[in-house]
């Protein structure tokens, strides 16, 4: 099996792979019914097709979009993940980096697809629990199967007008004072190509109810920075981590190391950043400009067109993330889109911007000691 994994990386490794775009479609409100706003956007799942139906001048455009998966309004959090997210999940076991990023306009879903709903009073696994929930359980129902030996760690932490917050470091009331001596977390090169956080919390985890708690802290201390420094929780990006360790025989009897990481990323809303740059004007001097969004699209569109330089550099985001983007890194982008007519517009760009992320080529590696 083992020469087999090889093999089929090598192969990746030459043609490279794209990255995998799927699209999630949020129900209407209970408000939005109410007010029976015309839904535009029709999914279908089978033909992995979104289709926005558009009036312009009285006459109707339809605009249909292929992707690698569609999950329409009625999708449970379990059918995305299952279909999505699980087999992600089981490439991290096996060694590979990954990245989800969930991608959309404020109020399409992007935190209840990557959080879910909270968590209940009786202890139990939600259903609507998300994505950053579910992996954390499979990863631990799959490693106690294998009675494998392993370690793991995790960080959480949120990137806010360019400035990183640890969502695990201990409470600390001064932090949140708006102090302008105060350092901010320091981006460090590590010397491999990458780059690290410094000071960032690892936490080592051992139990799926540890992570929860962990997320309980993390998320509670969100809550606290948002009040605090009265954050728009909108423009916001989050980036949850894990990172594990496990040790293997050969069936020669050889030690072996492998490593996975899970980056889990729920980006800041996507409006306001246009494709054409249009609204950019208007954002920038709202000061609305979100530095780590735009040049997230502009490297999706230097990789696509390969035009050459990829600024990688210009912002915080992208220079965590690099190596999911046209990197060793598996990378899966799931947009986030409302059926309400009122989202039209900002639904279209979404649909354009996770359209041409397709044609992305990521080159997979197992990282293996
Ligand atoms: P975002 O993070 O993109 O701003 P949210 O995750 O906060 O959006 O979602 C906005 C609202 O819509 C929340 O009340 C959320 O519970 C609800 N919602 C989003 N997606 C779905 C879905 N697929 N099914 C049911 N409710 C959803
Ligand atoms: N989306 C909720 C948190 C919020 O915005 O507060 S849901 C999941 C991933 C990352 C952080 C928090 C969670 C979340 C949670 C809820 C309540 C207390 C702690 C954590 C969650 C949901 C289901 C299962 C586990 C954790």
């Amino acid at each position: 099996r083992q020469g087999e994994g090889n093999l089929s990386g090598k192969h990746e490794k030459d043609k490279g792979v794209n990255v995998q775009v799927v699209v999630r479609c949020r129900p209407l409100s209970e408000e939005e019914s109410r007010l029976r706003t015309p839904m535009v956007v029709s999914c279908n799942e089978k033909k992995r097709e979104v289709c926005a139906v558009q009036n312009i001048a009285n006459k109707q455009i339809d605009r249909t979009f292929q992707f690698d998966k569609v999950f329409g309004p009625t999708s449970q959090q379990k059918d995305l993940y299952d279909q999505t997210v699980s087999p992600t999940v089981f490439e991290v076991l096996e060694g590979y980096n990954c990245t989800i990023f969930a991608y959309g306009q404020t109020g399409t879903g992007k935190t209840y697809t990557m959080e879910g709903g909270g968590r209940k009073k009786n202890g139990e696994f939600p259903s609507d629990a998300g994505v950053i929930p579910r992996a954390v359980r499979q990863i631990f129902d799959v490693l106690e199967a294998q009675n494998a030996e392993y370690n793991m760690k995790v960080t959480f932490l949120e990137l806010y007008n360019e400035e990183i917050t640890d969502l695990l470091a201990a409470e600390d009331c001064s932090k949140f004072i708006d102090d302008k001596s105060k350092k901010p977390m320091a981006l460090m090169e590590d010397g491999k190509g990458g780059v690290f956080v410094r000071g960032l919390e690892e936490e080592i985890v051992c139990t799926a109810n540890e992570i929860y708690k962990i997320l309980e802290k993390g998320s509670a201390k969100r809550r606290t920075a948002e009040t605090f420094l009265n954050k728009q929780s909108s423009r916001s990006h989050s980036i949850f981590t894990i990172t594990i360790h496990i040790k293997e025989c050969t069936p020669e009897g050889e030690e072996m190391i492998k490593c996975g990481k899970l980056n889990l990323v729920d980006l800041a809303g996507s409006e306001n950043i246009s494709r054409s740059g249009a609204r950019e004007g208007r954002a920038r001097e709202a000061g609305e400009i979100n530095k780590s969004l735009l040049t997230l699209g502009r490297i999706i569109n230097a990789l696509v067109e390969h035009s050459g330089h990829v600024p990688y550099r210009d912002s915080k985001l992208t220079r965590l993330l690099r190596d999911s983007l046209g990197g060793k890194t598996k990378t899966c982008i799931i947009a986030t889109i409302s059926p309400s007519i009122h989202c039209l517009e900002e639904t279209l760009s979404t649909l354009d911007y996770a359209y041409r992320a397709k044609n992305i080529k990521n080159k997979p590696e197992i990282n293996q000691k």
